[in-house]
């Protein structure tokens, strides 16, 4: 194991026992067990990138994982609803039952909110930033990169583009992701330098190439992961004919694309000289991942 993959794994249960901590402290109900199965497991490559870009600012990780439990119950929030019927309607997420299948659609609905609300309470708390300025520049952020102007509209996009009657440019499918998965990425990088009261702007670059990057290597996942199956597991964007950055760049160029992102990405990071080694790692992480 290299160092990043250490550090991935030590924030991944940090960030998933504060979360666990969070839910088992609401009344017993169907929505609990349902909220504590949906927020486990994953890479929690978000509550990571919060708690090193943390570190990097020396804001301490007692601190900081507040704000990487927030995300990762965003995140799941987002996995549980985008796994209904009504949007994407999958029956396994990180190899087990989705929670509409496991328990029922109401369920899941309410799990998703009650994972939302818990995510902006904890950034609320008195100890998620060091200044009450800083906690609130945490939650306006959260409520953009999550709302209608980033997550819930890259959503949106992506379920027009379903019925849309040619497929989109690449800019579109570009725009697109920025919206769908950039936005809970980008704000993950730029939560330690918010803490800190400094300025995000470097962090936000290195995010914003890794979080395209993050999404062209799982187009290029579910192609060779397509072909490694020989076809048992059907993609849906690849069945329904939707562009996706492989349909648009080609298998080739599409790897050739992620590699120039990851290049920038680690670019961006210069200010912060051999420090954000772990950063740099997990930017080659996101494409030689397999899952
Ligand atoms: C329902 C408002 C709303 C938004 C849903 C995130 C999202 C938007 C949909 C997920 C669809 C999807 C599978 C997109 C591909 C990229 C992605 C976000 C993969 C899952 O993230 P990982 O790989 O998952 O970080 P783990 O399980 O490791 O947490």
């Amino acid at each position: 194991m290299n160092g990043f993959t250490t550090a991935l794994e030590v924030a991944a249960q940090l960030t998933e026992a504060r979360l666990q901590a969070e839910i088992a402290a609401l009344p017993e109900s169907n929505v609990r067990a349902a909220m504590a199965y949906a927020a486990r497991g994953g890479k929690k490559l978000r509550g990571f990138l919060v708690l090193e870009t943390a570190r990097l600012h020396n804001i301490p990780a007692e601190m900081a994982v507040q704000a990487a439990a927030a995300i990762e119950a965003i995140h799941a929030y987002s996995l549980v609803h985008d796994d209904l019927p009504a949007m994407d309607d999958d029956d396994l997420r990180r190899g087990q039952p989705t929670v509409h299948v496991k328990w029922d659609e109401a369920t899941a609905i309410l799990v998703g909110d009650a994972l939302q609300s818990l995510a902006f309470g904890l950034l609320a708390r008195g100890d998620a930033a060091p200044t009450p300025d800083a906690r609130l520049a945490l939650i306006a952020s959260m409520a953009q990169a999550a709302g209608g102007g980033g997550m819930v509209l890259g959503q949106a996009l992506d379920i027009a583009a379903e019925t849309a009657s040619a497929p989109l440019s690449l800019d579109a499918i570009t725009a697109l992701q920025a919206g769908k998965t950039g936005a809970l990425i980008e704000w993950s990088a730029c939560a330690g330098a918010r803490m800190a009261g400094a300025d995000p702007s470097h962090l936000a670059n290195y995010a914003r190439a890794l979080g395209l990057a993050f999404q062209i290597a799982d187009d290029i996942l579910d192609v060779e992961g397509d072909a490694a199956l020989a076809g048992k597991r059907l993609n849906k964007d690849q069945t329904a004919g939707k562009a996706t950055f492989v349909s648009e760049l080609g298998l080739e160029g599409a790897k050739m694309r992620a590699c120039d992102l990851i290049t920038q990405a680690q670019d961006a990071l210069q200010t912060y000289g051999d420090d954000a080694q772990q950063l740099r790692e997990a930017a080659q992480f996101v494409i030689a991942r397999s899952n």
